[in-house]
């Protein structure tokens, strides 16, 4: 059994793509996954290329770092399908991001093609003075063309940011002040679920209701990327459900589930948001693989066993299935995208 967890995923989602067999009946395009959902099968194929190349980031990471011309190891790898949020959210929703969030980060890159987002995240890996928004300062997702304001790693410190720009949008437009942002433009703000715990994100995730109370437009989305644990130490089972399900002043929305299920509770939240200018948390599940970074040696707290199961739910082996299954993209176009992404990996 292989002790290299980046091997043993990569060695699945291989193993997974020259078993499949193609559905008797490829979808259109432009049809949806299943009746009745927003993802289209050309879509789902998109943000399945935009989770390769978060997962191929995380790995040159941990290639860059071994061969010490880097730092930074915390990967997005189990967490890639918030890449439906990059792909509904509009550019002039602005976007304070988790560590995690590549895939996310990724998938809005799509709506400005000038941005060479694998290119800027692999110099913030090197911490090169190049880097467009942190000029080497520590690796962070950030973007000013995609309206993504650099963070900390301080955990849950960019949640009352968020909130208050959710905040000066309204105000904004009532003092006639120019943001260069739409009327209905909404923040959208994830974080991990141990860090919902931080006095900061409790501050920011008050203040938000607070305002809702009291009538005062906040329209900020909320996304709780939660894989259950926070480095060593594990979430309570239903902690996120429980503590904000029926919270008041704060609509709750769970994402789980196949890549189209989570696509649609995804666009429904923003919609709320959107439409109601109040505070939603999407609570989208995940899993996280690789440990908490590369330096995290996962062995000392979790047996192989529980490894390989949470490894058995890697998304991209999952929405590799679901494409298949439900005639979105045949195998050999998913092992293209697969290869494509490793063939430059070895070329560097
Ligand atoms: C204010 C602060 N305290 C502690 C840390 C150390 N720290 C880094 S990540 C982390 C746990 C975060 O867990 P979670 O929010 O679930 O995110 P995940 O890594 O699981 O995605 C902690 C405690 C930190 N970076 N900042
Ligand atoms: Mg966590």
């Amino acid at each position: 059994m292989s002790t290299n967890r980046v091997a043993a995923v990569e060695a699945n989602l291989d193993t997974e793509l020259e078993n499949a067999r193609a559905a008797p009946q490829r979808l259109a395009p432009e049809a949806p996954l299943r009746p009745g959902s927003r993802l289209t099968a050309r879509a789902a194929v998109e943000l399945f290329e935009d989770q390769v190349l978060s997962r191929a980031l995380d790995v040159a990471a941990r290639e860059l770092k071994r061969t010490n011309r880097s730092f930074y190891t915390i990967a997005s790898a189990g967490h890639e399908d918030d890449a439906v949020l990059g792909a509904l959210l509009r550019l002039d929703d602005p976007c304070f991001l988790h560590y995690r969030s590549g895939a996310l980060m990724m998938a809005r890159s799509r709506k400005a093609p000038e941005v060479t987002p694998a290119f800027d995240t692999l110099l913030s890996l090197c911490a090169s003075a190049e880097d467009p928004i942190s000029g080497g300062r520590h690796k962070v997702w950030g973007s000013r063309r995609l309206w993504v304001p650099p963070q900390t790693s301080t955990i849950a410190s960019h949640l009352p940011k968020a909130v208050g720009m959710a905040f000066a949008l309204g105000r904004a437009r009532r003092l006639d002040h120019d943001t260069g942002l739409a009327d209905d433009s909404i923040v959208c703000c994830s974080c991990g679920d141990a860090s919902m715990n931080h006095a900061t994100a409790l501050a920011g995730l008050n203040a938000a209701r607070y305002l809702k109370k009291g009538g005062v437009p906040c329209p900020i989305l909320f996304v709780c990327e939660d894989n259950g644990i926070g480095i060593s130490v594990d979430t309570p089972r239903r902690w996120i459900e429980d503590t904000y399900e029926h919270a008041p002043h704060l609509r709750y929305f769970k994402a789980e589930g196949e890549i189209d299920e989570v696509g649609d509770v995804a666009a429904e939240a923003i919609e709320v948001c959107r439409a109601s200018r109040a505070p939603v948390l999407l609570h989208l599940k995940c899993v996280r693989l690789w440990g908490h970074a590369g330096s995290d040696v996962e062995t000392t707290y979790h047996d192989l066993a529980e490894i390989e199961a949470v490894e058995a739910r890697d998304p991209l082996l999952r929405n590799a299935r679901r494409l298949v299954a439900t005639g979105a993209a045949e195998p050999a176009t998913l092992r293209a995208i697969v290869a494509a992404r490793a063939s430059r990996r070895a070329s560097r």
